[in-house]
C-alpha cells in the first residue's frame, strides 16, 4: 500500500481517518514525532497520504515497528462481528500456519475465523496482551525483513528481541519518550493499531516516531481516555500508555544492566 513519491516523500493508500489525525498531529505537540504530513495526491487513478520518508536521513537504517496497544481492533469491528459475522477464510489459514490447534472444532469446519477472533488470538499469543505492545518486524540494514515475532510474547523474548536490534549498542535506546505521557492530543483519541518506529544506522543515529494512524478516531465530545485502564467493551480504552510504560521499563533494564 505504499509508493515512493517525489523529493524524499512517499505515498501510503489514502485513508480518511488517517488524514483527519496526521492533519491534526501537524499542529500538535506531538508533531515531531510523527511524519511530517503534505497532503492527498492521486496517482494513476489510487488517492494517497503524502508523508515524509522518515528513513531518509538514515544511512543503512535498522527499523523495527512495535505495534503498541493492548487491542488491535476497532470496538466497531466487534459489535459488527456480532451482528453480521463475515467469515474470514485468509485468517483462519494465517492461524493454522502458526498454530494448528488453535481453531475450535466449529472453526475447522468452517475454515474461517471472524477478524475480532483472529485478532484476539494475535493478541493473545504475542506480548499484546500482556505487556501492551508487540514487535510487528524488523528490518536490518542489508534490507532483510523479519516479520517472525508472531510469538514472542515473554518479556525475555522480547528482550532479547531488542538486543539483537540495537546490537549490544544500548545507548541507541534511550534517546526518547518524556514527550508522551502527558500529551492531551493522545487522551482525546481512541488509538489502535498505531506503531512506534525505531530507526538507527550505522552513523548511530537513532530516533522513534508514531506512525499508522488508520485506527486512530476522536472520541466523543466530553469523555476521555486512561489509556492505562483495562478494556471493557465500551470504554474504548486502548492501552497505548500501558504498553509504553512496560516498553519503557523493559528499556531502562537493559540500558541499566
Ligand atoms: C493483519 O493481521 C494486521 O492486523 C493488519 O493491521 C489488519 O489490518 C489486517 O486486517 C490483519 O489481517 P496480520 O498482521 O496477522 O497479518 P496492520 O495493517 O496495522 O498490520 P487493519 O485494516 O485492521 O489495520 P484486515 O481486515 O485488513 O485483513
Ligand atoms: P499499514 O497501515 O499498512 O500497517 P504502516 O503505516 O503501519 O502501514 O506502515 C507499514 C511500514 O511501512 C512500517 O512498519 C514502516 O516500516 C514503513 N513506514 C510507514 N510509514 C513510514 C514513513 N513515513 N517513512 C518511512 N517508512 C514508513
Ligand atoms: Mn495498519
Amino acid at each position: 500500500s505504499f509508493k515512493a513519491g517525489a523529493n524524499g516523500r512517499i505515498l501510503k493508500k489514502h485513508c480518511e481517518c488517517e488524514q483527519r489525525c496526521l492533519s491534526l498531529l501537524m499542529k500538535d505537540v506531538l508533531r515531531p514525532y510523527v511524519p511530517g504530513y503534505h497532503g492527498d495526491v492521486e496517482k494513476d487513478g489510487q488517492k494517497y497520504n503524502q508523508m515524509e520518508d522518515l528513513l531518509a536521513e538514515f544511512d543503512y537504517p535498522c527499523v523495527m515497528d512495535c505495534k503498541m496497544g493492548v487491542r488491535t481492533y476497532l470496538e466497531e469491528e466487534l459489535t459488527k462481528a456480532r451482528k453480521k459475522p463475515s467469515p474470514r477464510p485468509d485468517m483462519y489459514q494465517k492461524m493454522i500456519e502458526v498454530d494448528p490447534a488453535a481453531p475450535t472444532i466449529e472453526e475447522n469446519d468452517k475454515k474461517a475465523v471472524t477478524k475480532p477472533r483472529y485478532m484476539q488470538w494475535r493478541e493473545t499469543i504475542s506480548s499484546t496482551a500482556t505487556l501492551g505492545f508487540r514487535i510487528e518486524g524488523v528490518k536490518k540494514e542489508d534490507g532483510t525483513v523479519n516479520r517472525d515475532f508472531k510469538k514472542t510474547k515473554t518479556r525475555e523474548q522480547v528482550t532479547a528481541a531488542f538486543h539483537d536490534f540495537v546490537k549490544g549498542n544500548k545507548d541507541i535506546l534511550v534517546s526518547v519518550f518524556v514527550w508522551f505521557t502527558e500529551c492531551a492530543s493522545v487522551a482525546l483519541n481512541t488509538v489502535i493499531g498505531s506503531s512506534l518506529l525505531f530507526v538507527h544506522d550505522r552513523n548511530g543515529r537513532a530516533k522513534v516516531w508514531m506512525i499508522d494512524f488508520g485506527k486512530t478516531t476522536p472520541l466523543p465530545e466530553g469523555k476521555e481516555l486512561t489509556h492505562r485502564a483495562s478494556w471493557v467493551e465500551g470504554n474504548r480504552e486502548d492501552g497505548y500508555l500501558f504498553g509504553l510504560d512496560s516498553l519503557l521499563d523493559i528499556i531502562s533494564s537493559m540500558v541499566n544492566s
